[in-house]
């Protein structure tokens, strides 16, 4: 009888209670605070990346890259400076390079809720 007893206080304990707030996931392949583009290479440092909306990140672009996209509610044409973007909504932004997009200096990140 002990060891019955026992076994039922062990269960209540494993089983009986499930108290544990709902916390988040983490963000599955999450975006670096910026995207820059590798100095040796006409290529961004990253082409896939998942953001939560309202994250801000940082695009780099420059003359020599300017940087047009569009998707999750923004808009950006030829930029040639570095680009602070917030999404207000979720979505799939694509971006690229105007110049070397055509030999793979494009990305797109995936805007979730
Ligand atoms: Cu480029």
């Amino acid at each position: 009888m002990k060891n019955i007893f026992g076994l039922m206080i062990t269960s209540v304990a494993l089983f009986g209670c499930n108290s544990n707030p709902v916390v988040d996931p983490p963000v599955v392949n999450a975006c670096p605070s910026t995207i820059t583009i590798s100095g040796s290479s006409n290529a961004y440092t990253t082409t896939s990346c998942t953001l939560k909306v309202g994250t801000p990140i940082t695009i780099q672009a420059n003359s020599g890259h300017p940087l047009s996209g569009s998707g999750a509610g923004r808009t950006i044409s030829s930029a040639k400076s570095d680009q602070n973007v917030g999404f207000a909504q979720a979505g799939t932004f694509s971006f690229l390079c105007d110049f070397h997009s055509g030999s793979g200096m494009k990305g797109s990140i995936t805007v979730v809720p």
